[in-house]
């Protein structure tokens, strides 16, 4: 990340405003903006960050605390390293790691002038597996990696789907039982 910093280049920057989110100089801002307009949330940088206040600073899950072998794993630098498999960068949460890894770093640069490219790329994907796909939840606002956060509607919905037969057999269970009661009372 040493590097990057260094490094001006334009391009530097502009991966840098993704990966570095909860700065207000260079934050992926269209991306955050983005989401917060069709959800109508606020969000902040523990979306795709491992600290809730992004990766500058000297916490855990932040560029001050890493060591120089861990700085290496840092999205960015994977990403000049050319490395095919990415492994997990320490600054990224769940889905921030698996976004690098499902969109690749070019569409993640060139979302910037069009963030819809991030949601359009998710819609075959359900990292946590509740049945909302990821587009859905970075449109509703929803954590793609908490199956215990989405909208209520789609969860209640996708959690009957899941259950129906047993929903089915409970509902037949419970007819046949009102049915002999009226029988017993005639
Ligand atoms: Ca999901």
């Amino acid at each position: 990340m040493y590097r990057l910093l260094e490094n001006k280049s334009l391009i530097t920057l502009v991966v840098l405003c993704f990966f570095l989110g909860s700065s207000p100089v260079l934050a992926f801002s269209e991306f955050q903006t983005y989401i917060e307009q069709k959800s109508k949330k606020q969000l902040n940088c523990a979306y795709c960050h491992s600290h809730v206040n992004g990766p500058n600073g000297n916490e855990a899950g932040q560029l001050g605390l890493l060591s120089e072998e861990q700085k290496q794993l840092t999205a960015y630098n994977q990403f000049l390293q050319g490395n095919k498999e990415l492994v997990n960068s320490p600054i990224l949460n769940e889905f921030g790691n698996y976004l690098v890894k499902k969109l690749d770093y070019d569409t993640i640069v060139k979302a910037q002038d069009d963030p819809n490219k991030i949601v359009e790329g998710l819609k075959d994907s359900d990292l946590d597996r509740d049945g909302i796909n990821d587009s859905e939840e970075v449109l509703d606002g929803t954590l793609p990696n908490d199956p215990l956060d989405g909208n209520p509607f789609k969860l209640l919905l996708n959690n009957i789907k899941k259950n129906c037969v047993g929903i089915c057999f409970q509902a037949i269970a419970i007819l046949l039982l009102i049915i002999s009661l009226l029988k017993l009372r005639n």
